[in-house]
C-alpha cells in the first residue's frame, strides 16, 4: 500500500518513475492499447462502451467501503480471471460480450491494474510523464495523395488524424488497422454513405467514392467506436 501511495506521489510530481514496483507510465500505456477499446476510463482518455465504465465502477466500490489499494487487487483479479461464463442480455436472449482472459500478464498486468486504481475517477488530469503515455489522441489533418487518402488506425478507439482534405472527385480511403481490435473506414454526409471492410491485425480497410465539394465525416461504423472518438472531419474542396 506504501509503495503505491509513493509511486502515486511520484507520478504527480512528473519525476522519473522507477522500474521496480508499479509502473503506472507502463500500465497507463497498456490499458490505452489493451482495454480502452472496451471500457471508460477518462483520465487515460477511453471511452469504449463494451465493458463496465471503470470510473463508476470504482466510486460503486468505493461506496462499499473498499480502499484503491483493494481496488488494485480487484482489477489485477479481473485481468487474470475474467467472468468467464458467458451470460445473457435479459432483453435480447444474445449472450453479452465477455472479456479475454490475460490481455496483459505478468508485471505488465500489475502495471495496468495499479493505473487503473491510481486513475479511476481521480479528478484533474494525469501530469508529467504520466499524461505522455498511452498516447493516442488523434492529431492533424490527413492529405490526398495521388487520389488516396491515408487515415490509419491509431491507439485505442481512435484514428492517427483528427481531420481529412482531399480535392473533389475520385477518392480512395484506406485505413490500416495494426490493432487485434476490428475497425474499417467509413465516410457520409452529403448522400454519400459508405463503409469499408471491417478489418484487425494489420489488415487495411478501404472504400471508391467520388465527392463533390462539401463537409463530410470519416468515421469507424463498429457498433460504438463512432461514439467513442473513431470520427473525424472531411473537407473537400
Ligand atoms: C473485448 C472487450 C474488453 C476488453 C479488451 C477488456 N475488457 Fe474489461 N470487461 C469487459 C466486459 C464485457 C466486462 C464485464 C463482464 C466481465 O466481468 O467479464 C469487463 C469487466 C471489467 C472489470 C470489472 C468492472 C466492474 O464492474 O467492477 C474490470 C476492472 C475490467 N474489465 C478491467 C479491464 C482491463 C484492465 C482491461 C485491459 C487489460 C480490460 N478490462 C479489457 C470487456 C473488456
Ligand atoms: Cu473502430
Amino acid at each position: 500500500m506504501l509503495l503505491l501511495a509513493g509511486v502515486a506521489v511520484v507520478a504527480l510530481t512528473g519525476c522519473e518513475l522507477k522500474d521496480d514496483g508499479d509502473n503506472l507510465v507502463n500500465g497507463k500505456a497498456l490499458f490505452v492499447e489493451d482495454c480502452s477499446q472496451c471500457h471508460t476510463l477518462a483520465r487515460a482518455g477511453a471511452q469504449g462502451v463494451v465493458g463496465p465504465n471503470l470510473d463508476e465502477a470504482w466510486q460503486r466500490s468505493e461506496k462499499d467501503g473498499l480502499g484503491r489499494s483493494t481496488y488494485e487487487g480487484v482489477v489485477h483479479r479481473q485481468i487474470l480471471q475474467p467472468n468467464r461464463g458467458a451470460q445473457n442480455d435479459p432483453e435480447t436472449g444474445k449472450p453479452l460480450p465477455v472479456m479475454p482472459a490475460n490481455i496483459v500478464t505478468g508485471e505488465d498486468a500489475q502495471d495496468v491494474a495499479a493505473y487503473v486504481a491510481f486513475a479511476a475517477a481521480r479528478p484533474g488530469d494525469d501530469q508529467g510523464r504520466l499524461a505522455d503515455a498511452g498516447g493516442g489522441k488523434p492529431e492533424g489533418t490527413a492529405e490526398a495523395k495521388g487520389g488516396t487518402l491515408s487515415i490509419p488506425v491509431g491507439v485505442g478507439l481512435a484514428y492517427k488524424f483528427a481531420d481529412a482534405e482531399a480535392p473533389a472527385g475520385q477518392l480512395t480511403i484506406e485505413s490500416v488497422n495494426d490493432q487485434p481490435t476490428e475497425h474499417n473506414i467509413a465516410v457520409d454526409g452529403g448522400g454519400v454513405d459508405e463503409k469499408g471492410d471491417v478489418v484487425t491485425d494489420g489488415g487495411t480497410s478501404s472504400i471508391d467514392v467520388d465527392l463533390k465539394p462539401g463537409e463530410y465525416s470519416f468515421y469507424c461504423s463498429v457498433d460504438g467506436h463512432r461514439a467513442a472518438g473513431m470520427e473525424g472531419k472531411l473537407t473537400v474542396k
